[in-house]
């Protein structure tokens, strides 16, 4: 019989101890986390349904998952660290797979619970951002010796701005739900931005910027941080490591996390860009790459900012406009609303953009780096 409910799922995972509660967990958009305690209540694993209509290939998925944790569990043990803690553990099935392919087609993957951990939706407190950028440019770093060609893509174009660009028009033309007449201004403020929307494809096509092993996904609540110390443990969210641009995971922390407000803010006189916290996230991610970053991309990273914030605006706004089919909602315009945040922020950095680039200038300086701005 098929097995589809969360409970039935645990058992097909090789467990220790008696399962007591399995509860929806966190704030993702995409998959279906939830919690999974032993009897005693202690909180043991993470149960996952990975979203098969999202990661069409989850075979290819876990074998990414699966080898960039073992890489990243090797370097951890070498240096001494805690591997039950500083990476994600998958808990193999009792057959011994990364994951349960049901018969429905659904897709369940078990991990260890990093004890005594907690991700965060919004920045608490300023240095808990730099840090961030530190584990982040740090976890980049790692990787730098990981083959990149071992990885597949799980989502094609996943970060390519252009073609994004032209899923958002598509769904405007399609216009599903009769959505298009009220997004116009969204639309213009896009399409005024189709020059810039190619910066990095046509930077990579002169060989200026070079495709590295990346995160892809890198908001602050992909990240576990320690309860009690307050330090960065774990990144997590690993379903979008693949090949793509340094730039833009530093851009995507930006775009979540330098800002007053929360990514679905309706009310837009609360949503502003904070360029002491940028200040504090280049400081981090320079000093977290160890030099790793050439200066072409050094250069990038205040239009990187822009770039993932704009880029993501048009996302939600491409699925609203498509009857809200990727991102999780929890009530209507949810997704016009978020695209509305994206872009107001796309519009305060623009204004600083001079800033935006004095800053990296300063702290690549520290490094002895020269950087130049075209
Ligand atoms: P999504 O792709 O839907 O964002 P995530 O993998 O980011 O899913 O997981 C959602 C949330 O679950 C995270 O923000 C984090 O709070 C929590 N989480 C995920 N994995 C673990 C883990 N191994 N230990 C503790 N908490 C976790
Ligand atoms: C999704 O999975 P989650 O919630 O960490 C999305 C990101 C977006 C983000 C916006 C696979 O991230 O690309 O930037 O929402 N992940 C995928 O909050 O599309
Ligand atoms: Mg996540």
């Amino acid at each position: 019989m098929t097995q589809r409910n969360p409970e039935s799922i645990v058992s097909l995972f090789a467990t220790e101890g008696e399962i007591g509660s399995v509860t929806p967990y966190g704030n993702g958009h995409i998959n279906d986390t939830y919690l999974v305690r032993d009897k005693a209540g202690e909180e043991k694993y993470i149960l996952q349904r990975i979203n098969t209509s999202i990661f069409r290939d989850p075979a290819l998925l876990m074998h990414n998952f699966a080898s960039v944790t073992e890489y990243l569990r090797g370097i951890i043990a070498a240096r001494g660290g805690d591997t039950e803690r500083e990476t994600i553990n998958l808990v193999p099935t009792k057959k011994g797979e990364t994951f349960h392919l049901a018969e429905n087609g659904d897709a369940w993957r078990l991990m260890l619970f990093v004890k005594n951990s907690v991700s965060y939706d919004k920045v608490e407190k300023p240095e808990q951002f730099y840090k961030s950028a530190v584990a982040f440019g740090n976890f980049q770093y790692l990787l730098a010796g990981f083959k990149a060609d071992t990885l597949g893509e799980t989502i094609k174009d996943f970060h390519n701005t252009p073609e994004r660009y032209r899923q958002l028009t598509a769904a405007a033309d399609a216009d599903v739900c009769g959505r298009r007449a009220e997004v116009g201004a969204e639309l213009a403020f896009a399409k005024d931005r189709i020059d810039f929307i190619g910066t990095f494809e046509r930077a990579h096509a002169e060989g200026r910027l070079p495709l590295r092993v990346t995160h892809n996904d890198t908001k602050l609540n992909n990240i576990l941080f320690d309860r009690a110390s307050g330090e960065p443990i774990c990144i997590i969210d690993l379903d979008t490591i693949m090949p793509g641009y340094s730039v833009n995971d530093f851009g995507d922390s930006i775009r979540f996390g330098a800002t007053t407000a929360l990514e679905d803010e309706a009310d837009l006189s609360l949503v502003h860009f904070d360029i002491s916290l940028y200040e504090l996230y280049v400081k981090g991610f320079i000093e977290g790459a160890k030099g790793g970053l050439t200066e072409a991309e050094l250069s990038f990273l205040p239009d990187a900012a822009i770039m993932m914030t704009l880029e993501c605006g048009m996302r939600f706004l491409a699925d609203y406009l498509s009857g809200d089919t990727y991102f999780k909602t929890s009530r209507p315009k949810q997704n016009l609303d978020r695209a509305r945040n994206q872009f107001k922020l796309v519009s305060d950095m623009e204004a600083v953009i001079d800033d935006m680039r004095a800053i990296v200038k300063k702290y690549a300086k520290a490094q002895k780096r020269k950087v130049k701005f075209t």
